[in-house]
This record gives structure tokens, sequence and C-alpha cells, in this order.
């Protein structure tokens, strides 16, 4: 597969892809190098039929510290327009298979960002988040005007984005953002997330990638329309192989062997 220079790639249980930002001088800022590598490797990974889930992490010190402000200090309206940059931050979001971010240290700006398009969010008791842009003179660009409020609230969205102070694991868990607080450091979340990850890598891929699109419609859609598109996929799965096994295993009393067909 292909080499980084910004991530590290390993597969540490069978079915887990695990990307570890490794920027660790910079705090794991998120230069476009870094950001183009993320992308093609959640893309490798999403195509690579061995994989079920992905486990996105930094390092003790850091998520992510945001976007690489060395980098954007002298850009221009013109520059940016016309590179689209930070366009593929996206990408992200369009994967199918589920993304587990395991948060130590700073997840600020862009990192809070880049967790908050992951699926699920585990995090050390040491973990701080924050959107610290409006110290910079911007505004979150990633998706917090927007994620952070549907996560948390406007009261304490507004707050976090307005004054720029960092929030702990504990309020992060508190407001619902993430899943939960986990051990004590990089190695236990990460630890606990490639856990999660082989759970699900077990499951049918066709049902979790459906329940992963369907979960993300409730950001999308009105009640109604997600309830239909709920049925309706829910009716599709009749069609593949994964629910026959899963209901011949239940009334078998055996474990299903699920085949993703
Ligand atoms: N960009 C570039 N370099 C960084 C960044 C960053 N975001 N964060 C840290 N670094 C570098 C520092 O410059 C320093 O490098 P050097 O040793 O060469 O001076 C090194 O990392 C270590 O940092 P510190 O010495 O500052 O470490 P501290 O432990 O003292 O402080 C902090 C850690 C609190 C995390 C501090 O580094 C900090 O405040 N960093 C900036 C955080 C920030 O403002 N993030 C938001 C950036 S803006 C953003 O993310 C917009 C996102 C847009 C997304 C758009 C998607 C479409």
């Amino acid at each position: 597969s292909t080499q980084f220079t910004n991530i590290l790639t390993s597969r540490p249980e069978p079915g887990v892809a695990l990307i570890t930002l490794n920027r660790p001088k910079a705090l794991n800022a998120l230069s476009s190098p870094l950001m183009n590598e993320l992308s093609q490797a959640l893309k490798e990974f999403d195509s690579d039929p061995q994989i079920g889930a992905i486990v996105v992490t930094g390092s003790e010190k850091a998520f992510a510290a945001g976007a690489d402000i060395k980098e954007m200090k002298d850009k221009q309206f013109a520059d940016v327009i016309k590179e689209n940059w930070l366009g593929n931050w996206s990408d992200m979001t369009r994967i199918q298979k589920p993304i587990i971010a395991a948060v130590s240290g700073f997840a600020l700006g862009g990192g809070c960002e880049l967790a908050m398009m992951c699926d699920i969010i585990l995090a050390s008791p040491t973990a701080k988040f924050g959107q610290p842009e409006i110290e910079l003179g911007i505004i979150p660009a990633g998706g917090a005007t927007q994620r952070l409020t549907h996560a948390i609230g406007k009261s304490r969205a507004m707050e976090i984005i307005l004054t720029g102070r960092h929030f702990s694991a504990q309020e992060a868990e508190k407001w619902g953002l993430i899943s939960r607080v986990v051990g004590d450091g990089e190695g236990v979340v990460v630890k606990e997330a490639v856990e999660i990850a082989k759970t699900i890598a077990g499951k049918g891929q066709i049902a979790v990638q459906t329940a992963k699109e369907t979960v993300n419609a409730a950001y999308e859609l009105s009640l109604a329309e997600g309830l239909r598109l709920e049925r309706r996929l829910f009716h599709g799965l009749f069609a593949t192989q994964d629910q026959k096994e899963g209901m011949a295993a239940f009334t078998e009393k055996r474990k299903a062997v699920f085949t993703h067909l």
C-alpha cells in the first residue's frame, strides 16, 4: 500500500485499520499534505474488503491542534478560492465504513472538527477540545458551527466558539459530544477504540454501512423523510445473504458468520 509521511497506518486487529496522525513537532497540525494523505488512506481502507472499521488517532499530547496556521497565515482570498483550499476536508464524510476517533491531548479547531466528522468519539481524560479560531480573527470552517451546535446545543456552542475557551473530556462527555471518557492516556483510548472497531468489523458490512448512512441522515432530513429512508433501507436488507444468515444463526442458536453479501 501507499507510503505516507504525515500519517502512519496499520492493521492492529482483523478487520480494523488504524490511522495515526504523525506530525509530532507541530502537534499534528492539519497541513494540506497531511489532509491529502488522510483522505487517501481513508479511501484505500474504505475500498479494502478486509477492513470493516477505521480508527483515527493522534498522539498522547495532541489529536490535532487544528489547521496549519503557518500554512494559512499569508494566504489571499484569490489563493483559497482558486485552489479550493481545504476542500478535501469533507472527504472524510463520504467514507462508508464507520470511523472511530480516539482523542488524547489537544483537539482544537480543525482537530476538534475532524473528530466530529468521525462516527464515534472516545477520549482520554487528558483530552482538551476547543474551537479557538476566534483568537485568530476567523471562524471555524470544518463544520463546528453546525456539528458542535447539533451535538451540544446553541448556548454551549456559542460560548465555546465566541470565547475560544478549551473544554475538557469530562465536559465533552456530559454534553454528549463524545461517547465516553476512557482510561488514562493515549494507549488505553486507542486500545478501546480498536476493540469497538473489531466488534463492528465482525458484523455484516452491508448492515453496518446502512446503519451509518441512516443515522447520519438524522442530521439532514426531516423526521418523516428520515423514517421513510430507514424503513426502505431496512426492507432492502432482506435482499442480502447476511440477513438470511443472521436470522438463521439466531434460530439455530449459533454465532452468525457474515459474508457481506
Ligand atoms: N498550526 C501550525 N503549527 C502549530 C499549530 C497549528 N495549528 N499548533 C501548534 N503548532 C506548533 C507550534 O507552532 C509549535 O511549533 P514551533 O516549536 O516550531 O514553534 C509546536 O506546534 C508546539 O506548539 P506550542 O509550543 O504552542 O505548544 P504548547 O504546548 O505551548 O501549546 C497549544 C499547545 C495550546 C495547542 C498551542 O500550540 C496552540 O494554541 N495552537 C494553535 C491552536 C489553534 O489555534 N488551532 C486552530 C487553528 S485554525 C483552524 O483549525 C481552522 C480550521 C479550518 C478547517 C477548514 C476545513 C474546511
